[in-house]
């Protein structure tokens, strides 16, 4: 290639960063990026500070105790691998009757995934229908 043409596209370029749009479009870029995650913390804790308030209700309870029967090893990274307690499961359909709704909705307050697809891992199709079987 010409050195000429290089010189030029290296001297367009660098004009094009000093330019204070560009400077100011790519400080918002980074720190989109760096505040990104905080961001995501943070309304991760005003979720849970609002489900640890509701901690006496009945739903929040439930919630709870399908994640602990998703999660026996309760070692939230291992939840897909650490195997199901199915008994509690079933036995959690019937309290759940007439109230999955608000269930489901601590539930995804909480732990940030939905509760039927949580089970839908957890369960074989003939357990997860039983299950929608028992909370209809
Ligand atoms: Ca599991």
């Amino acid at each position: 290639m010409n050195p000429l043409v290089i010189a030029q596209a290296a001297k367009a370029t660098q004009s094009f960063l000093m330019n204070r749009k560009v400077q100011i479009a790519i400080l918002i870029i980074i720190l989109y990026f760096v505040f990104k995650k905080k961001i995501k913390k943070l309304i991760h804790r005003i979720r849970q500070r609002k489900f640890d308030k509701n901690e006496a209700q009945d739903v929040n309870q439930i919630a709870q105790q399908y994640r602990s029967a998703s999660n026996p090893s309760g070692i939230s990274w291992m939840i897909n691998v650490d195997g199901t307690d199915e008994k509690e499961i079933e036995r959690l359909g019937y309290q759940s009757k007439g109230k999955l709704q608000p269930i489901a909705n601590a539930y995804r307050l909480k732990f940030d995934e939905s509760l039927s697809d949580r089970l839908r891992k957890e369960l074989s199709p003939e357990d997860f229908q039983d299950w929608k079987n028992i909370v209809d």
